[in-house]
């Protein structure tokens, strides 16, 4: 499994002469600031994203697969990282497979190999303890540091986090020669994210997303150094997520209630999976619109829609007028806590169509006795602050779409703004100057494609570039790729996605600000 991401990265290497000069380029744009050194001596076992500081020496080491050993310094014993080493053996020499094909690595960069300096040790030392089940939060230090050097090359980290994205590291900088001989540039790279939040959005409800398929998402994730897996699993077209407390959920919303539904067991396992890499999973749950599939298995939850005077059958967004609708999504949210421990939980409300809620004479009526008048936008508040308010109870954090704050709904002071419609610039600027946190997808839509080279407009933004203060940038978290599933299902999802989102990191990746 692993293997194939594992193939697919090397797709990567090849472009990565080309990324070089636009970094280049672009950051001395930019921010005029001076560039991040640069290597003046070409190593074949380039790093990507590129790192805050990144010096490669024309000392080549030898680096023996069969005698090499990952080592913890100090009291930390973790298990993250003892889990790490073993992948990392794999993926440092390829050992997933026969993909890591040998470089043709020109001498004139690489004198033929003189010395028997060898790498035996990559000791890794990390401060902040971190066995016993620790999550990566928003607030987790990623930085590390990496010296390579003859005999025992060293990683230095606070958290373990740091120190996983350090093993990512080294193991890209060891390559192969000819020979077949495994080699690593003598070198120093200091390291940390420019941004927080570096994710990506899968949609498992327009298509069926196979686990397999979302744990190697999971993989590429780790291996670009980004650290969110934001799961949209449900929407209008499916409902694949088992509820325990509301089987009939699944049952009746999932296009397969035995096949194409993820059980407590499998979320656990993504949830786990991603972890042990330091990648956080955050859950959406989009409503009141986009729900169409929650219809068929709760009753009396979306809003009756009429015709001519009757309820035709059809249905519109959650049903903000009835208590039940805030008992079921108390109850719901309570669940979906615990299956999910990031502290943060996506609760959506993009996209609501007002036309149902006009329809229906109920809602007139609630609206009348609310004072909303005929704006929906006020039910749509109603609805939202409502559900922020259970949400906000459970000690979640919550993120939302844009549209909520646009509506001009109160949330709470801590809300991240989701920010994904086009003229991104602006509602960056406004969102922040509202004092609400932002994370910024509108130039990241993955879904959509065309002709050729579409990741060097992606490659060539900047989140920061908009009008506002120094506090009003630092509430920007990051960004997000987004691959919305309405047309790309598990067979090709992973191949449109990678190595497009690779291409995006240099924002998100580690240039000196
Ligand atoms: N589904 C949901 C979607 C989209 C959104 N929300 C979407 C809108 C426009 C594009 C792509 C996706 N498919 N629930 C908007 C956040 Cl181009």
């Amino acid at each position: 499994m692993d293997a194939m991401v594992h193939r697919q990265s090397r797709v990567l290497s090849l472009l990565l002469t080309l990324s070089f000069f636009l970094s280049t380029v672009d950051v001395a744009a930019v921010d005029g600031a001076p560039l991040t050194t640069y290597p003046t001596v070409q190593s074949r076992g380039e790093p990507w994203p590129l790192p805050r500081l990144y010096e490669p020496t024309a000392d080549v080491l030898q680096v023996q697969s069969n005698n090499f050993q990952f080592r913890s310094v100090g009291e930390v014993d973790c298990d993250i990282l003892a889990d790490a080493y073993e992948r990392y053996q794999k993926l440092t020499f390829g050992g997933y497979g026969n993909f890591r094909k040998r470089r043709n690595v020109s001498l004139k960069f690489h004198p033929e190999l003189g010395s028997t300096d060898n790498v035996t040790t990559l000791e890794v030392a990390v401060q902040k303890p971190c066995n016993g089940g620790i999550f990566p939060t928003l607030e987790s230090s990623e930085s590390y540091s990496l010296i390579v050097s003859p005999g025992v090359s060293r990683i230095q980290a606070m958290e373990v986090w740091g120190a996983l994205r350090g093993l990512e590291t080294f193991s890209q900088l060891v390559y192969r020669l000819d020979s077949g001989q495994f080699v690593v540039n003598k070198s120093l790279v200091e390291d940390g994210p420019r941004f927080a939040h570096r994710g990506l959005l899968l949609d498992s409800s327009r298509h069926f997303l196979s686990v397999n398929l979302i744990l190697k998402t999971v993989d590429a994730l780790a291996q670009n150094k980004m650290n969110v897996l934001h799961w949209h699993i449900v929407d209008d077209q499916s409902f694949p997520y088992v509820s325990k407390r509301f089987p009939f959920l699944s049952q009746m919303g999932a296009y397969n209630a035995e096949t194409h539904v993820y059980s407590p067991e499998d979320v656990a396992r993504v949830v786990e999976y991603a972890r042990v890499r330091g990648i956080r999973v955050m859950a959406e749950f989009d409503t009141p619109g986009h729900t169409q599939s929650w219809g068929q298995g709760q009753e009396g939850l979306l809003t009756p829609c009429y015709k001519a005077g009757k309820a035709d059958g059809t249905f519109g967004p959650i049903n903000p007028i009835v208590n039940s609708t805030f008992d079921f999504l108390r109850e719901f949210f309570t669940e979906v806590k615990q299956v999910f421990p990031d502290h943060y939980i996506h609760l959506g409300g993009d996209e609501v169509s007002f036309a149902c809620w006009q329809s229906n004479p109920d809602v007139a009526k609630f609206m009348q006795a609310h004072g909303f008048g005929t704006d929906f936008s006020k039910l749509e508040q109603f609805y939202m602050q409502n559900l922020l308010d259970i949400v906000g109870k459970l000690n979640n954090g919550y993120m939302i779409w844009q549209e909520v704050v646009d509506n001009g709904c109160k949330v709470r002071d801590d809300t991240v703004v989701h920010v994904w419609k086009g003229g991104w610039e602006d509602e960056m600027a406004k969102v922040t100057k509202l004092g609400y946190k932002a994370l910024l997808s509108s130039p990241w839509y993955l879904n959509l494609i065309s002709y050729g080279s579409d990741w060097v407009d992606y490659y060539k933004v900047e989140p920061l570039n908009f009008n506002g203060t120094d506090a009003q940038k630092a509430l920007v978290m990051g960004g997000e790729a987004a691959m919305w599933g309405e047309y790309v299902d598990n067979v090709v999802v992973l191949s449109r996605t990678w190595p497009r989102t690779q291409l995006l990191l240099k924002d998100f990746g580690v240039q000196k600000v």
